[in-house]
């Protein structure tokens, strides 16, 4: 029996700092107002420099940006956010204004006036 508990003890305290280490990661698909290659490349490349962001594509034909993610370090909210601060929208949150009106014209959404295809 002593040798049993010691036993269940060992595994406990070995795989204890396998469990606190693992990282969870979550994938989500955000629905973004990007527009051409240079949304995308724009919308990639600031996902590359977030915090807990593992993995970003975004999907020209749909707009969806798919995000792989690491829960303990940030959230939807927050990888939201920051696609607002590059002047798109992103599922329901609006994009930010001073960031959409430096956007060149054909990033612009196709019902604004300044939108200029390419
Ligand atoms: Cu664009």
């Amino acid at each position: 029996m002593k040798k049993l508990i010691s036993a269940i003890l060992m595994a406990a305290i070995f795989f204890a700092p396998a469990v606190f280490a693992q990282k969870k990661t979550e994938e989500i698909k955000i629905k973004t107002s990007a527009q051409c290659g240079m949304c995308k490349n724009r919308i990639e490349a600031a996902m590359a420099y977030e915090k807990g962001v593992v993995k970003s594509e975004l999907d020209l034909e749909t707009k969806e940006l798919k995000v792989v993610y690491k829960t303990a370090k940030t959230s939807p909210d927050k990888i939201r956010k920051v696609i607002n601060s590059l002047g798109y929208d992103a599922d329901d949150t609006q994009a930010d204004e001073t960031a959409y009106s430096n956007l060149p014209p054909c990033c612009k959404k196709p019902e604004d006036p300044d939108h200029i295809a390419h």
